[in-house]
């Protein structure tokens, strides 16, 4: 493994505008930081989109327009999330393949999260799963918890490989109801991946303070790094993130200093198996 896939998470579903001005909600301020990220070393963008009341949603004119809008302006991989928020429904969020997304995310299973509950069934999993290979759209596996590993292993043992031929992973760790942001349930998780096809990647994120932990740990174990202001809003104790930048700065420093440089949006795609735009 010789470099590193930064994605950055710049918005999520959760975290309130009014609470933190920083997060950007608009494509306008969402474009600013995908290409302000992308120089910085991103490679992969996760993208969540809002309304004009700044709320989460999954409008489909409005996803067209943030991928057509991410595609002329980036080179980086625009991955729609398929999670969107805890209250939306499977329809709609099946839908968001119809915005033709490079990548999207899958999630391995239902979670607490929180005081809600991010709702995953196997039929829906499968759904998802299908509609991106038909599509061509590769998937990044979510995996809240150890278990969600297994149960990958047993959707690509029943219905085959995802688009594209490659299974890369995301570690979601440290929301409250799932497992932990610890270098030991990442070192679990690194084991389990080894049942996954041959070469499998996994990257991993801690959300709010367990972000430099999960990011170290990643590192030392041949992992890729996201980060963004949908996991962490906060730099360091009392100190409010700034901006997404600011996380990927940090990230693109870490995986320098390990000696694991970020990798570029084209190696990102020929190590994913994301067709070259
Ligand atoms: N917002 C969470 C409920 C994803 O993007 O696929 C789900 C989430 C996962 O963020
Ligand atoms: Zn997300």
């Amino acid at each position: 493994m010789t470099g590193t896939v930064i994605t950055v998470a710049p918005t999520g579903a959760e975290v309130s505008k009014a609470a933190v001005p920083a997060l950007p909600v608009t494509l306008d301020e969402l474009v600013q930081t995908a290409k302000e990220c992308e120089a910085l070393g991103a490679s992969i963008i996760h993208v969540h989109i809002r309304d004009a009341a700044a709320e989460p949603t999954l409008d489909q004119g409005r996803l067209r327009a943030t991928v057509a809008a991410l595609r002329d302006s980036t080179d980086l991989i625009v991955q729609l999330s398929s999670g969107g928020a805890v209250t939306d429904p499977e329809s709609d969020r099946l839908a968001v393949l119809d915005a033709a997304p490079e990548m999207a995310s899958c999630t391995m299973g239902t979670v607490n999260f929180g005081d809600g509950v991010f709702m995953n069934r196997w039929e829906f999993i499968v759904g998802l799963h299908a509609r991106m290979q038909e599509r061509g759209i590769v998937p990044e596996y979510e995996i809240f918890d150890l278990g969600q590993l297994a149960t990958l292993q047993r959707l690509l043992g029943k219905y085959g490989l995802p688009a594209g031929g490659h299974v890369h992973v995301d570690l979601v760790m440290g929301v409250p109801g799932g497992m932990p942001g610890t270098t030991a349930a990442l070192a679990a998780c690194e084991q389990a991946i080894r049942d996954l096809p041959e070469g499998t990647t996994f990257s991993a994120t801690g959300i709010g303070r367990t972000t430099i932990p999960v990011m170290l740990a990643s590192l030392s174990a041949g992992g890729h790094l996201r980060v963004g202001m949908e996991d962490t809003v906060t730099y360091a104790k009392g100190q409010p993130v700034e901006s997404n930048m600011q996380l990927v700065a940090r990230a693109a420093g870490f995986a320098q200093l390990a000696q694991r440089p970020p990798l570029t949006t084209t190696a990102a795609r020929e190590l994913l198996g994301v067709p070259l735009r």
